[in-house]
């Protein structure tokens, strides 16, 4: 028996050429600067007093790309022009937008570090603080001299963003008494809300996060101007949410609760829900009752949201859409999903945006307003106003199925992939085994558990006594190590893709699924590259390794500590923020047992990849690809997102070629 090379992973990627002591200076600025976000700069770093006392912008002008634009920039801010220190920054409204995007145009373009952090210190000192704040990550996270740098968890820099109402009144009331104090945080709702049973996985603060670094790696606002061209960024737009939507469906389906239905502009929002929570100003984030309709803002309609994506639907059921230029693009190949994300999303493209629209913000803006819709009562905004609020409420994922079907209609009108087309000549996958923690291989069964988190959050405000500690719990979804062993047979030495699915078995009736019906409810699990030996290979791969996850962020104090200790293995250049919480890898499944199919493929690496000289041990070592693609460059990956279940499959048995396996596991949750 030959064993293929089992790949290393990006945590063993030496680091040391990328940290040295200006990156673990440049580390330390940004984590001073953004703690106490709300609070004015903190007179304990004198490294950030000194740049206040003493740095004008108009002094440096020749320090950034565009001199004008922070002369502009800075009479603006200092006439008050600019959204006030304690108004709510929101990121769908027209005007903050602009003044964030204006900010950002100015760090981005700032020539070197000292010029860019010096201005974020006086942004940071003259500026709504969330404002500041979304500018500055989306900066850091695209300066070429920002690599490596890592930023706090979101939850511990805002955490009136993440958690909810009673527990910041508590930690508050902690900090006035300097009281060591551990609080419990729940869910919302109540037990006589069905969807309550799902809010573990919609309220998690790993998933609020991810979502959120998603859209700041994924700026909708982004400009073909910048110097960075996300690569497929409209198919990525389409492929993440289609994953968390479906991952959603298997949460639900875990709590005995039918799929998600997708929202319909005509029909009421049956769910309604009440965030609880409130926003660093005192305002607190609107409820909403259940059964609420539809209403037209002051600045768009239900109806021109209506128009926006029946002209979509229209060209996808045409097949082509014309560029701004009067070219016709057709979108029965692997680029339509591009555009069409491109498209729903309104980024900055080339096919009519004016016709299009902005159906995808038109929507969050719509229902986060649907309490308040002429704001009358000045109602702030709701979560659906704030990628790292949004997915608390259920109406998130039935916004993203109704978006989803979208995308469904354009894939169910392509060719489904033909015998050729799926196999992988000379290669059969002969076995597929889950191997869990017991070790018993027989078993096919992975375990999930509800463990307890403790976010610490003397970040939230200046003067908590150090010593105090205000914590607070919650409970998460969480897995036992498991790891894939798979068995495959190769006529010659080759290399290949290994695709890994997991699908339910049975529905909310408890009928099998198919798979022309469960196609496209498939979660990815894995996609990593391997090389195959003549004859036998046994691939093993640790569930941990995936390739949509990441592991728990460091908090602030975990990264004080690796750069006080200068530990370079907690730093490395490639360093992504964006990923699905490792944690939630896997659905919750039932205590008796949830029956799922696992389903791996092996496809041709030359074949698929798109990037020359991408060589297996490189795109092995890509972090978060599957959910968050590439932050310059191309995705190495030129398959389809989704790929092989993203189109329609008429008929089963032809489907599956003998470089495919699938086989039943098992999802039990630990009471
Ligand atoms: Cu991520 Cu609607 O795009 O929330």
């Amino acid at each position: 028996m030959k064993f293929a090379l089992v790949l290393i992973g990006l945590c063993a990627l030496a680091a040391a050429d990328t940290v040295d002591d200006t990156f673990y200076k440049h580390q330390t600025q940004v984590l001073h600067l953004v703690e106490h976000i709300y609070e004015p700069i903190s007179s304990h770093y004198e490294d950030l007093t000194t740049i206040k006392k003493t740095y004008d912008p108009l002094q440096h002008l020749d320090n950034f790309k565009d001199g004008d634009h922070v002369k502009h920039f800075v009479h603006d801010v200092t006439h008050g022009k600019y959204l006030a220190h304690d108004e709510i920054f929101n990121i769908f409204h027209p005007h903050h937008r602009r003044q964030m995007v204006y900010l950002f145009e100015i760090l981005y373009g700032a020539k070197d570090f000292d010029s860019f952090f010096n201005m974020a210190v006086w942004a940071r000192d003259h500026m709504s603080p969330r404002m500041f704040l979304y500018a500055f990550s989306v900066a850091v996270l695209h300066r070429t001299d920002c690599k490596g740098i890592t930023l706090p968890p979101a939850y511990e820099i805002t955490p009136d963003m993440f958690l909810t109402t009673d527990v910041m009144r508590k930690a508050y009331q902690a900090k006035m008494t300097a009281t060591k104090t551990v609080i419990p945080m729940k869910f919302t709702g109540s037990i006589k809300n069905p969807e309550q049973r799902v809010a573990y996985f919609g309220e998690d603060i790993g998933v609020n996060s991810h979502h959120s670094h998603w859209h700041m790696d994924f700026p909708f606002w982004w400009k073909r101007s910048y110097d960075v061209t996300k690569d497929r960024r409209g198919e990525l737009f389409f492929y993440m949410h289609h994953q968390m939507v479906n991952r959603f469906d298997a949460e639900r389906l875990s709590n005995w609760l039918p799929q998600v239905e997708p929202l319909n502009w005509h029909h009421e929002i049956e769910e309604g829900f009440a965030p609880a929570a409130m926003y660093f100003n005192g305002q607190e984030f609107p409820m909403r009752p259940d059964g609420i309709h539809f209403h037209d803002l002051p600045w768009f309609t239900v109806k021109d949201t209506e128009d926006y994506e029946d002209r979509i639907r229209n060209v996808i059921a045409k097949g082509y859409v014309k560029a701004s230029d009067g070219h016709t693009i057709f979108l029965n190949g692997t680029e339509g999903i591009n555009i069409l994300g491109l498209v729903v999303e309104s980024l900055d493209h080339d096919y009519n945006r004016h016709y299009f629209g902005k159906l995808h913000s038109n929507a969050h803006v719509l229902l986060s307003k649907v309490t308040d819709p002429e704001q009358k009562f000045g109602t702030p905004p709701g979560v659906m106003e704030h990628f790292e609020t949004a997915t608390r409420d259920p109406a998130f994922f039935r916004l993203h199925k109704h978006i989803d079907n979208l995308f469904k209609q354009h894939k169910d009108m392509l060719t489904p992939y033909t015998k050729e087309e799926l196999d992988f000549p000379g290669v059969t996958v002969d076995a597929v085994k889950v191997v869990g923690k017991s070790e018993d291989s027989t078993a096919n069964q992975i375990v999930t558990f509800f463990d307890e988190s403790h976010i610490n959050l003397g970040n939230m405000w200046v003067h908590t006594p150090e010593k105090v500690g205000i914590e607070v719990t919650m409970k998460r979804l969480n897995h036992e190590a498991f790891k894939y062993v798979i068995t495959a047979t190769a006529e010659k030495e080759t290399e290949g893709i290994v695709r890994i699915f997991l699908s339910p078995t049975y529905n909310w009736f408890g009928q099998e699924i198919t798979l022309q019906d469960g196609h496209w409810g498939a979660i990815e699990m894995d996609r990593f590259p391997v090389k195959l030996t003549a004859g036998e290979n046994v691939i093993t791969r640790s569930g941990k390794k995936s390739v949509v996850t990441i592991d728990e962020p460091m908090s602030f104090a975990e990264i004080h500590k690796a750069v006080a200790d200068k530990d370079a293995t907690h730093f490395h250049k490639e360093f992504r923020h964006c990923g699905f919480p490792h944690r939630l890898l896997v659905p919750k499944g039932r205590p008796e047992g949830m029956h799922y199919k696992l389903m791996v493929v092996i496809t041709d690496y030359h074949k698929d990849v798109v990037v020359p000289d991408m060589d297996v041990e490189h795109m092995d070592k890509l972090q978060s690809v599957g959910y968050c693609g590439v932050m310059e460059g191309k995705i190495p990956d030129g398959k389809p997102m989704g790929y092989p279940f993203d189109r329609r499959i008429s008929c089963e048995e032809s489907f599956i070629t003998k470089n495919m396996k699938f086989v039943d596991i098992t999802v039990k949750t630990r009471v």
